[in-house]
């Protein structure tokens, strides 16, 4: 395997000096306390054991993040810890020449992100993706990134030419207290766990200015795009055991003002069953919030009115209950008080009282050759499946519209951005003692995930060093992808196996009769009036599922990940019970394996993070020959910035080859290290120039070093002419 170790600064900043000392100690044999080691690369020997015990010693002593290689490891503190994300520390990873000299951090990666999205060598378009088990904190990572992001690429003139409520930031970062409030809900797991996936885009210009790789051109934050998945929505209607609904709905009944409780028909102290658990958490707290935050995205105060009753109709039609029709022939009657509860909801959505009830309990079909329409009563649980299912569809929509209301507010005109930072927060993985389909949808997308991150990483970089001729001796991992295949696989997998009963068209038709505005936009009016019944099982389309729509959304989330570079932080619960200072190891031991840490920094290692084409490393590097002792000019080809059609793949190795060499006997003088303490930091493969980070630092150190040179030089001639 080959052999690498961290490389070495020259230690300008306070920092990256105390850094550099304590690689060398390392290097030279020295022995960091096991909590004090900032990346998992250097725990020896790298086994599930010793891994777990530098995390413990690190949790134990308050420090909650800790570089795997390529990967951050986020331990979930469970208790606040302000300093940890003020703004001054944001600026400090920020403005820092090296910030993965700086403690680890998920500003480290932020900045990493956002220098790499600006990169003069190949630019692309990054993406951050989050992951672990439900409750470990992919949610509050993310919304950390966001607000980094806010800050650090912010835009400097709208400072000083907006207020605050009007900056592009700002209506980014409400954009979570409303997605917050609609998609989250306190479950067993989390008390406020996402119940739909979500992968945002932070869109940002791109202005050409300066040439180093390691000073950050301007680039700021234009705007930004959401798009979510699959949104749990059974829980409108169906909470397990000691989990609750929505937050928004226990928001409305404790925040709202007297005059709201009369016209929403919410009085103090009000029982609905979909409201179960109604103990006190701090998010029903937040209706202001939420309210203010809606404002700011533009949701006036009418649209949220009729968005808040609409959601007080649905709660009030979860209190319809119906009874068992004692003839077949009879719609069920409905059970004793049931009946303020239908009209209640009726006038609150703004429906048909009767249209309504009769939606509820009469199923029309159309059958026979000439398609007569049958009118069938429904059963008792047919009737409580389709009040479930329209409370369903209502909120699905709503939610749905929220989100393109949030994008039309904070997306950006499409010229006005270049370049992404994707960020990507998903429900985590769960198992509870009873799981629905939408526990398969979610733990199918942290599969898939899991499986970008194996072809992305684990698979393709030691296929790419096999295959550029470097000496790599494989590590075994453990691939998801039969597990994949059971879940999606084809002609027969589960995917294919699970079809759900399609929403009966009698409820959509009978919410576009809604004379709500709101419910009028979620339901518009079919354009050409089709059949008023069901059709028959014969002539039915073609129903997309629940399930294939998913996988499609998955789909093409992963195309999206794959034309960007991806960045990886592993989020690890400590405990199951959300408490501070509590390690379980066993708990943290299955999110260790589950993830393939170890496999991680095993690669990681030994591994190049840094790959560049041959003639973009000749381009940019070739005149860091001018520090070498005696240098002269290249014999193989132009000066820098030159001709570059007239180099010939051939000139082109050549010239690389010996540049190299010369590039080897500079990064000593460079680092201001030991020859001997330098290890072979760049490896030539063949097609690409292959290295780890502190190399290309070092590099780019001594390009700034060669332009400062000629500059000096250029000022000096032009003095002299004058
Ligand atoms: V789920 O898959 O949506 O159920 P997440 O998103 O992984 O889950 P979340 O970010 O919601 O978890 O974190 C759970 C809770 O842990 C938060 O509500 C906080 O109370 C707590 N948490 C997480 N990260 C931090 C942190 N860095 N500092 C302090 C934290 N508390
Ligand atoms: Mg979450």
């Amino acid at each position: 395997m080959l052999q690498q170790v961290n490389g070495h600064s020259s230690g300008s900043d306070a920092h990256g000096g105390e850094s550099l000392r304590e690689d060398l100690q390392e290097f030279l044999g020295g022995e960091a306390p096991l909590h004090q080691l900032d990346d998992l690369t250097k725990v020896n020997p790298v086994t599930l054991e010793t891994v777990l015990r530098c995390l413990q010693a690190r949790y134990t002593a308050d420090t909650f993040y800790t570089n795997a290689g390529c990967t951050l490891v986020a331990l979930n503190p469970f208790k606040p810890i302000p300093q940890l994300y003020s703004p001054e520390l944001m600026q400090e990873y920020h403005a820092a020449p090296q910030p993965q000299k700086l403690k680890p951090h998920i500003f480290t990666v932020g900045e990493q992100t956002y220098r790499s999205v600006k990169s003069l060598i190949e630019p692309v378009n990054q993406s951050v993706v989050v992951s672990g088990e439900s409750g470990a904190g992919k949610t509050w990572t993310s919304r950390c990134l966001m607000k980094f992001y806010a800050v650090v690429a912010a835009s400097p003139t709208s400072w000083e030419n907006h207020k605050i409520a009007e900056r592009i930031e700002q209506r980014i970062l409400n954009s979570n207290p409303v997605m917050e409030a609609f998609g989250n809900a306190c479950t067993l797991r989390n008390n406020n766990s996402s119940r739909f996936g979500k992968f945002i885009q932070l869109q940002l210009n791109r202005q050409l200015m300066g040439s180093s790789l390691l000073v950050p051109r301007a680039q700021q934050m234009t705007g930004a795009a959401v798009q979510t998945y699959l949104l749990e929505k059974t829980r409108v209607a169906c909470q397990a055991s000691s989990e609750r609904n929505f937050h928004i709905f226990y928001q409305i009944c404790k925040g709202a003002s007297a005059d709201e409780r009369l016209q929403w028909h919410l009085p103090e102290g009000a029982a609905f069953s979909w409201l179960p658990n109604p103990e006190r958490t701090l998010e029903e707290d937040c209706f202001e919030v939420t309210r203010e935050a809606m404002l700011l995205l533009g949701i006036d105060a009418p649209t949220q009115n009729n968005i808040f009753q609409a959601l007080a109709g649905l709660l009030h039609l979860g209190n319809t209950r119906f009874a068992d029709s004692e003839d077949e022939a009879q719609p069920c009657p409905l059970m004793d008080g049931a009946e303020c509860s239908v009209r209640t909801s009726a006038s609150l959505l703004r429906l048909p009282e009767d249209p309504l009830l009769e939606t509820l309990r009469i199923r029309t079909i159309r059958a026979g050759r000439r398609q007569q329409v049958f009118r069938k009563p429904c059963s008792r649980a047919e009737c409580d499946t389709r009040r479930d299912c329209l409370a369903k569809l209502v909120y699905a929509r709503l939610f749905d519209w929220l989100v393109s209301v949030i994008n039309s507010s904070i997306c950006a005109d499409p010229d006005s951005w270049t370049t992404f930072i994707g960020l990507l927060d998903v429900y985590g993985f769960e198992s509870f003692p009873t799981n629905s389909l939408e526990q398969l949808c979610i733990n199918y997308a942290n599969e898939k995930l899991q499986q970008h991150f194996v072809a992305h990483y684990l698979r393709a970089q030691q296929e790419e060093y096999t295959a550029e001729g470097l000496e790599w001796s494989t590590v075994s991992y453990q691939d998801n992808q039969t597990c994949l295949d059971l879940i999606e696989g084809s002609p027969i997998s589960i995917c294919s196996l699970i079809n759900e009963d399609p929403i009966p068209p009698e409820l959509t038709r009978l919410l576009q009769q809604s004379q709500d505005p709101l419910l009028k936009v979620l339901f518009p009016a079919d354009p050409e009036e089709k059949s008023q019944e069901e059709p028959s099982g014969q002539s039915r389309a073609p129903v997309l599922t629940v399930v294939s729509k998913f996988k499609a959304s998955l789909e093409q989330l992963l195309q999206v990940l794959h034309s960007t570079t991806p960045h990886y932080i592993r989020c690890i619960k400590p405990n199951s019970q959300g408490r501070a200072q509590m390690f379980h190891q066993e708990e943290v031991l299955s999110q260790l394996e589950a993830c393939g840490l170890v496999e991680t920094i095993h690669i990681s290692a030994a591994g190049f993070p840094i790959r560049v084409s041959h003639r973009n490393f000749l381009e940019r590097y070739e005149l860091l020959r001018r520090l070498c002792p005696g240098a002269a000019a290249s014999p193989h080809g132009p000066p820098p910035d030159e001709g570059r059609s007239e180099w010939s793949p051939h000139s082109e190795q050549a010239t690389l080859q010996a540049l190299l060499q010369d590039i080897l006997h500079t990064l000593p003088a460079l680092a201001r290290a030991p020859a001997e303490a330098t290890p072979a930091p760049v490896h030539c493969g063949r097609t690409k120039v292959f290295m780890t980070d502190s190399t290309l630092e070092l590099l780019e150190r001594g390009r700034a070093q060669v332009l400062e040179q000629c500059a000096r030089c250029i000022q000096g001639g032009w003095r002299r002419h004058r």
